[in-house]
């Protein structure tokens, strides 16, 4: 299929004059690539220049197209820094539950709650600290994807 078509496909759900970023993700999926975890949200706010209401248009999604899984160490990196809030250089338990609500978006993140924060933390946290370093992050985040 070509760009414009899935472009076009997904867009006419809602009417919208631009694809969200669920939107965007699944039009990528159809054209056969698969954006690494935090590569959408860490390209969107370059792409979206005209921030008209979070969404892209067909030539913004062209490009979004074209720079996804260029660079996911960094779109990694990019996520750590973002979750971790007080820039302490680990994620504790606040700053891993608005991470997860975010990733289980699409499942109505509202179900997210500490049990399941502190169970996430605890699978994650291989050296027992109660924290998440950079590297315990990246791996919970890759196989959770
Ligand atoms: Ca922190
Ligand atoms: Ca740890």
């Amino acid at each position: 299929m070509e760009v414009k078509e899935v472009y076009n496909s997904c867009l006419k759900k809602d009417g919208c004059s631009g694809v969200t970023q669920q939107q965007a993700k699944s039009a990528l999926i159809k054209l056969g690539i698969t954006p690494r975890p935090f590569e959408i949200e860490y390209f969107w706010y370059d792409i979206d220049k005209e921030s008209d209401l979070n969404t892209l248009n067909l030539e913004e999604f062209e490009k979004l197209r074209c720079v996804v899984n260029t660079e996911p160490d960094r779109s990694l990196r990019w996520a750590f820094n973002k979750f971790d809030t007080d820039s302490n250089g680990t994620i504790d338990k606040t700053e891993l539950k608005q991470l997860l609500v975010l990733m289980y978006e699409d499942n109505d993140g509202d179900w997210v709650d500490d049990d399941f924060v502190t169970d996430c933390l605890n699978l994650a946290d291989e050296n027992g600290d109660g924290v998440l370093q950079r590297e315990e992050f990246v791996d919970m985040v890759l196989q959770r994807t």
